[in-house]
């Protein structure tokens, strides 16, 4: 069955062969259900769960603000007790946004509750330990991700397990109307586009979806994404090449990415390209989780 959500399809199971030849080799994303509705994720995690099973385990917390980050570290225990206020009071400033956390390495009691995994939509190279390459999105209703592109320019596979966000989405032809800053980022706020200062972005063509729990979201390399959480929300994200975003991604060191993302996008392309096995590339790649920009 296909059905048409303001212009990115939504599909219903399809296969990796069908993902790989309509949509990543096309540079077309796509929300795709009824892939891991039965993961046992859906009736375990939430914030109080993951508070029950690691109290005391640190996590970073980012605040966006006027194209800068800040960031605050918290315990789970923390963390959820600021947003259960938040979410019964509504009348507070906004609390920070947990921001691509690798929660399967922090707490890998969690992967047996996202089984059978997605793997057909993976290349084969990420089967190895594929958690590892997983990194999550924990917050309270209303956060916001700015409008940016993925640092490494990968393909991601988003999944969404616990309340809905809208994604605006900018396919990356578009990004010379939305004003670029600091490589990935861009001036353009998609819900208020001020056309006074940013004209150009009369020219773009912004795309809102909605993903609810137990839908796949998959943008292509260079996609922009402005997300908005429309509840209190847990996501997570897999960022992966195939060969030829490998490639690009090193291309893009004369478009001005930054050394040290060249340098990860070598190392993915000696696994992707050059068949350098996942437990050698790792040990390298590790440092990217938690560094991301
Ligand atoms: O869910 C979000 O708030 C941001 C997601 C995102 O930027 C990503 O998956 O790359
Ligand atoms: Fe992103």
């Amino acid at each position: 069955m296909v059905t048409i959500s303001s212009e990115v399809e939504r599909h219903h199971q399809i296969s990796g062969e069908d993902f790989l030849v309509n949509y990543v080799n096309k540079s077309q994303p796509v929300i795709i259900s009824g892939v891991i509705p039965k993961w046992d994720a859906f009736s375990k995690w939430s914030l109080p769960y993951f508070r029950s099973i690691a109290p005391e385990l640190n996590i970073c917390a980012k605040k966006f603000h006027n194209g800068k980050i800040a960031r605050e570290s918290f315990t789970i225990e923390k963390y959820a007790e600021i947003l259960e206020e938040y979410e019964q009071t509504k009348n507070q400033i906004q609390p920070p946004y947990c921001h691509d956390i690798p929660l399967f390495s922090l707490i890998p009691s969690l992967i047996k509750d996202v089984q059978p995994f997605a793997l057909d939509y993976l290349p084969k190279w990420y089967a190895y330990k594929w958690w590892r390459y997983c990194q999550f999105f924990i917050g309270s209703s209303n956060s916001l991700t700015p409008l940016h592109f993925d640092c490494l320019l990968t393909n991601n596979l988003f999944f969404q397990i616990v309340g809905r966000k809208q994604f605006t989405l900018l396919l990356s032809e578009d990004s010379k109307y939305c004003y670029r800053h600091n490589w990935r980022w861009f001036k353009i706020d998609p819900e208020h586009p001020d056309f006074e200062q940013y004209p150009l972005y009369k020219n773009a063509r912004p795309i809102k979806v909605i993903v609810h729990p137990g839908d796949i979201l998959y943008m292509p390399p260079g996609t922009l994404h402005h997300v908005r959480s429309l509840d209190m929300s847990i996501s997570f994200n897999v960022d992966w090449h195939t060969s030829k975003s490998s490639f690009n991604g090193i291309a893009a060191s004369f478009k001005g990415m930054p050394v040290k993302n060249v340098y990860y996008n070598l190392l993915l392309a000696l696994g992707l390209i050059f068949k350098v096995p996942p437990q050698v590339v790792f040990r390298f790649y590790k440092s990217y989780l938690n560094y991301v920009s």
